[in-house]
């Protein structure tokens, strides 16, 4: 049986971090859907992204998204974050919006249009120094719609030049997460379309290189909790973006379409003793809400991932490793089972009142009455930066 202090004390350490475009409007690439009350500035997603820390305890850090939260001061902003209770979380940048990247942003053709791109990480470096931020998060849209458009080869050495431009102007402490996806923009070839991509740049690259794994951007049936195993084991796991698909890249809410995976890979987290801040990997959520209220939905993700981690933690491992030794496959699924049939809710509950939280984050968010005041106050907010 797995210790409940401990299985307590896990739950209570751990950190979720979330993302400003989540509270920012969002769309599909047919409509965006604006909301009532949703942040105009930085520092309104900023004020959402600490009211799902008030209610849930477990999500001190907010990611941005440079330009989309753009400002003059980062220093500043991040003063503002702290004032409220967050953190500045990994930077993310983006090179995937912008006529020149037609063609690729770090992997293009042009010299010209590389140099632009590759100016834009070492900016989102300068950024990380100014808020004090210790991750850079890379996701490139560069891949090829047509057999014959590029060099496959070619462009992965112009991807490996950019990268190591970048890697080699971090300083000490900071990281650089290297996000993979198999498609979409690009549908013949992505030049980052899988884990193995990733990591192998990341090990030519070096120890402050690590992968992240966004869940969204898998073929369908992929073990994702194979890949936890294997980089976490490798020592190259470096983050998650936890998001839900049914079909591609649908980016809705975190353990919403299957629970029982994000179980799995939890327990290949807690498995590898990746959970604690000491292992260094960042759980971020990377989302959007589209038709949902954007605070509670980010505050149900959170919970939907502490049930999942709480389920992971409470995977009695001694008769796991037992039936597994004796090649007991009944028994070894049935442990394993046992943990995730479990009604976990009550004890997060727990955990929370011995916290000084409400048992129900959602709900205590209802009547706090935060949402009628941005809806209120906050008159004509800001898309979070795609599908206009
Ligand atoms: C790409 C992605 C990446 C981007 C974010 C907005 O699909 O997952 O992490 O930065 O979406
Ligand atoms: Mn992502
Ligand atoms: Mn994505």
């Amino acid at each position: 049986m797995a210790d409940k202090t401990a299985v307590k004390s896990a739950l209570r350490a751990q950190r979720i971090e979330t993302p400003s475009w989540g509270y920012a409007n969002s769309g599909t690439r047919f409509k965006v859907f604006g909301q009532p009350g949703v942040p105009r500035t930085p520092e309104e997603k900023i004020a959402d992204a600490a009211t799902v820390h008030r209610f849930t305890g477990v999500a001190p850090s907010v990611a941005l998204h440079i330009p989309w939260d753009q400002v003059a001061d980062f220093g500043a902003l991040a003063r503002y974050a702290r004032d409220l209770g967050v953190e500045i979380g990994a930077i993310n940048t983006n090179v995937f919006q912008d006529e020149d990247y037609k063609l690729g942003s770090v992997t293009n053709p042009d010299p010209a249009i590389r140099r632009k791109a590759t100016d834009h990480l070492l900016e989102a470096i300068g950024i990380m120094d100014a808020t004090g931020s210790r991750d850079l998060k890379l996701w490139f849209s560069d891949g090829l719609n047509y057999p014959g458009q590029d060099d496959l080869r070619d462009r992965q050495d112009r991807l490996a030049e950019a990268l190591r431009e970048a890697y080699d102007r971090l300083g000490d402490g900071r990281r650089m997460l290297l996000e993979y996806k198999l498609f979409e923009p690009a549908f013949y070839a992505t030049d980052i379309p899988d884990w193995g991509t990733a990591y192998a740049h990341c090990v030519e690259l070096g120890p402050k290189a690590t992968v992240c794994i966004d869940t969204g951007h898998h073929a369908p049936g992929t073990n994702i909790e194979f890949i936890v195993a294997f980089l976490l084991r490798a020592g190259k796991l470096g983050a998650f973006d936890f998001n839900s698909r049914f079909y591609a890249d649908d980016d809705l809410m975190a353990g919403a379409a299957d629970p029982f995976q994000l179980f799995r890979i939890m327990y290949e987290i807690v498995r590898g003793d990746g959970l604690g801040e000491s292992s260094g990997i960042r759980f971020m959520l990377d989302q959007c809400h589209n038709i949902e209220r954007k605070i509670p939905a980010t505050i149900r993700s959170v919970m939907n991932v502490q049930e999942a981690t709480a389920k992971a933690l409470l995977v009695d491992r001694d008769a796991l490793r037992a039936a597994q030794r004796e090649g007991n496959v009944l028994e070894a699924n049935a442990v394993l089972m046992d943990a995730y049939n479990t009604d976990v809710r009550p004890l997060l509950a727990e955990v929370r009142a011995e916290a000084g939280l409400d048992e129900n984050p959602v709900a205590a968010y209802h009547r706090s009455g935060y949402q009628q005041k941005i809806e209120a106050e906050r008159v004509g907010g800001r898309q979070a930066g795609w599908g206009a």
